[in-house]
């Protein structure tokens, strides 16, 4: 306790004297119960402006809450989004493949953990060469829900990383990514989705680009060689189940409501290496997987190991047990299972088709030589650059249509009898976007309750819609609310990198706590090494532990105060701070940023975070709580002195 000094009595000077904190901050309370002052004279103006557009559902005014969640992608910004909708409102930034200044996401000992316990060990050389020990860039294109019969079930999201080949998990509980996994053989983890029946019990990953079966130099220029891989991943303990070898690329990925079928568009089925090669075949595919065959093969021994990875071959022309191979017009891009559990729909890209295959056809093409496109049941053409389709839940599928900048609302049912020579046009209504779509959602459209009410396109470009901000543009979202065959903008706006996709989550599934359990496993590593040097973290605390040159400093914190106003340690030592909120409210994160050491960490109620350094430079350097908690928030510091070695 030599190095430090505990500031017990101050702190409860404070909390005591509350009047202060209320005066100045309105306290926790009074915060939010300004902000609701405000929320009742807008909300009723944001009512009546929905209402004079006409639609009956209501965009919540400030103050308001949204029906529902949603959960966005953002692509090359690597993180996970949630926003509120209908309001559009952006809550919050979930870091994952991406390093967070504000978090400390890909610093603290807790993210690190989580982003290194499954990178495969080349990948750690790698990083260590170049004196780093994570990525931090990620592509994160796609984030979907678990699922429990159908129905999304609020335990986790899950997503991929097309930059560096990884798939995460956020805990719904906390949202925050608890498990990433680096997956090996496969290269450039694209599509991306949860087993929806019985339940996640998968997550299917696709990998887009094909390289050598073993990739360590000795075939290079070679294509004839390169494979590709369809990724199972055990959603519970977030480890490879199995993959299975492919011809063609794959693109995205979606799968049935029987637990029988995952699929997977290839937009190269030519595996070319070039522009030219890769759209010479007229037609490409959709690889069909047979879970349980492929289940079967793996307990049988019929596979190879490859980096501990048990490895189907599901070639084209070799099992046909495992996959099947529909021809499929050039390119497909998205692939969408409709909550009729019938209808699965790939979107042409460059043919302006949406071809739809019945999934009760599926059986006859793993039991019998029948022509693969016997399943397809309906290829409606609906217009220039289908990329992407959800649904309605009343049999009807939105399909955005990239160049002609429109979303094109069509019958399903109406496509299959058109198929089937009946004169009828399945196209009910096609509406402009601004411009050039690629995903879409719908409320609950990827799911069994599927409700019909809510669209969003989300838009590749912006161009001249907003204020110029420099040659680099935003995108654009559009948020629509759906009336049986009516479609009506009620959003619209700017949106950075670059969210790809979405989903729309009724609120009534998703229950976030607000305060951390003390006994979290996100950071029992840290609590149990308390435990270990004998430190109460449950209690306010500040303790300084030399272990040779590791030294670990312990402090709790409460606002507005830090248990220690200095600790002191030497130049050259491995420096662990440890820092617990004992904070118990809604809303009263505290930060430790250190300045000059690039060191910055949140805390949140209850939490506690580690982060380590070593210090190097001699000196003082103020530590303080970056995140504003309390009226004496700027006096929430303290000094760390470093003796000169
Ligand atoms: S893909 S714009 Cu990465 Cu989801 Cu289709
Ligand atoms: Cu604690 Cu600001």
């Amino acid at each position: 306790m030599s190095e430090t000094d505990q500031k017990g009595l101050s702190r409860r000077g404070f909390m005591g004297a509350t009047a202060t904190g209320a005066a100045l901050l309105g306290g926790t309370g009074g915060r939010l119960g300004l902000l609701g002052g405000t929320a009742a004279l807008t909300a009723a103006g944001a009512r009546s402006a929905a209402a004079q557009s006409g639609h009956d559902a209501a965009i919540p005014g400030p103050g308001e809450l949204d029906e529902y969640y949603g959960f966005w992608s953002s692509g090359q910004t690597g993180e996970m989004r949630i926003l509120g909708i209908p309001s559009m409102r952006e809550f919050m930034r979930v870091p994952v493949f991406n390093r967070c200044s504000a978090t400390g996401w890909g610093a603290t000992n807790e993210s690190l953990k989580v982003l290194t316990e499954n990178m495969l060990p080349e990948t750690k050389a790698y990083l260590e060469a170049q004196g780093k020990k994570v990525h931090d860039n990620g592509d994160l294109h796609h984030v979907h829900m678990s699922f429990t019969e159908g129905k999304y079930d609020g335990r986790f999201l899950f997503m991929n990383d097309k930059a560096n080949t990884r798939v995460a998990r956020v805990r719904c509980d906390v949202m925050k990514c608890d498990k990433i996994l680096e997956i090996p053989n496969a290269k450039a983890i694209h599509g991306l989705r949860p087993q929806k029946w019985p339940r996640t019990n998968y997550v299917f990953a696709n990998g887009e680009d094909e390289t050598p079966m073993v990739n360590d130099g000795s075939v290079l220029d070679e294509p004839e060689k390169y494979v590709n891989f369809f990724t199972a991943v055990d959603a519970d303990e977030m480890q490879v189940a199995w993959q299975v070898m492919v011809s063609g690329n794959l693109d995205n990925t979606d799968c049935d409501y029987d637990g029988k079928y995952a699929f997977s568009t290839s937009y190269n089925s030519e595996m070319g290496m070039n522009l030219a090669e890769m759209m010479a075949a007229e037609m490409d595919h959709v690889v069909v997987f047979n879970l349980e065959e492929i289940e079967k093969g793996i307990a049988a021994g019929d596979f190879i190991e490859l980096n501990g990875v048990k490895v189907i071959d599901g070639r084209k022309g070799q099992n046909k047990k495992y996959t099947r191979y529909i021809p499929i017009p050039n390119s497909p891009h998205g692939v969408n299972m409709a909550p009729d559990k019938i209808h699965l729909c790939i979107n042409g890209k460059l043919s302006p088709t949406v071809s739809v295959i019945d999934v009760r056809k599926l059986d006859a093409l793993f039991e019998s030589d029948v022509d693969p496109r016997s399943a397809v049941v309906g290829e409606p053409e609906l217009g220039l650059g289908p990329l992407h389709t959800c649904f309605d839940g009343k049999g009807n599928a939105l399909t955005t249509l990239f160049l002609d900048s429109q979303v094109v609302m069509w019958n399903i049912e109406k496509a299959v009898r058109a198929y089937a020579g009946e004169d009828v046009d399945p196209i009910l209504t096609k509406k402009d976007v601004h411009y050039q779509p690629g995903h879409n959602s719908t409320s609950m459209g990827e799911t069994l309750e599927a409700d019909g009410k809510w669209y969003i396109s989300m838009n590749k470009f912006s161009k001249d819609r907003f204020l110029n901000v420099g040659p680099l543009k935003p995108e654009n979202e559009q948020l629509f609310s759906i009336n049986g065959e009516e479609l009506e903008l009620v959003h619209d706006g700017p949106t950075f990198a670059e969210p790809h996709d979405s989903i729309i989550v009724h609120r009534s599934v998703v229950n976030p706590v607000s305060v951390w359990n003390r006994e979290d496993r996100f950071f029992a590593d840290t609590r149990n090494q308390g435990l270990a040097d004998g430190v109460d973290m449950d209690d306010w605390h500040a303790e300084v532990i030399r272990d040779g040159n590791k030294v670990r400093v312990y402090m709790s914190a409460q606002a507005p105060e830090f248990a220690m106003e200095k600790f002191t340690v030497k130049q050259g030592d491995e420096v662990t701070v440890i820092v617990t909120n004992l904070d118990d409210i809604d809303d009263l994160t505290h930060g430790f940023t250190l300045n000059n050491h690039g060191v910055a960490m949140e805390v949140a109620p209850q939490a506690t975070a580690s982060t380590t350094f070593v210090a190097e430079k001699p000196g003082v350097y103020w530590y303080y709580c970056q995140w504003f908690c309390h009226a004496l928030h700027m006096e929430m510091r303290g000094r760390m002195l470093v003796e000169p070695a």
